[in-house]
């Protein structure tokens, strides 16, 4: 089993309820486990004018490999209306693969740390609070130290929660 660290965000049709589908949606993945849930956190959009996200990140304990995960995640994003028609446009719901392990991958479909983590502190933040280990990266810096290089995206913890319901 890998621990594999997941960004959940949404902006569109009750962002709250999204990403609250989408951690039952993780819970009930095949071979894996949801291990935790960060805090919910409210930013500013990176990319075109639209509205703010609420950004989290999930802790996944797998035996799925990167891209059958990832195919599984699409079907989550796809199950909860996601369309993939604007490039950096809004969306129902986002799941990016941040970390699995300490691998490092590099494929067309998939890159693994997730290429734009260190720009993001809407995933470097939810990522540090939940993370068992604060040197996460493999070969890379510190969340610390990454997360002071990043730019600012007026990131704001929320008080909404997002509930796990444990299987056994
Ligand atoms: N901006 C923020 N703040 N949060 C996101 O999750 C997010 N996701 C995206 C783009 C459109 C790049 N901007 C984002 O995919």
């Amino acid at each position: 089993m890998t621990l594999a660290y997941i960004a959940l965000g949404s902006n569109l049709s009750d962002p709250p309820a999204q990403l609250q589908r989408a951690v039952h949606a993780l819970e009930n993945l095949p071979g894996s486990r949801l291990e935790s849930i960060s805090s919910v956190y409210r930013s500013r959009a990176v990319g075109p004018a639209q509205p703010d996200y609420l950004n989290a990140v999930a802790g996944l304990r797998t035996m799925l490999q990167p891209i059958a995960l990832l195919n599984q995640l699409q079907a989550i994003e796809a199950q909860q209306g996601r369309q993939r028609s604007v490039r950096w446009g809004p969306r129902t719901l986002d799941l990016d693969i941040l970390l699995y392990g300490d691998a490092t991958l590099h494929s067309e479909r998939l890159t693994i740390p997730h290429p734009r983590l260190h720009e993001r502190d809407f995933a470097l933040r939810p990522l540090r609070e939940i993370s068992v280990h604060k040197r996460m990266l493999p070969n890379g810096p510190d969340l610390d130290t990454l997360l002071k290089a990043c730019p600012d995206n007026h990131l704001e913890k929320t008080n909404i929660s997002l509930t796990m319901h444990r299987r056994e």
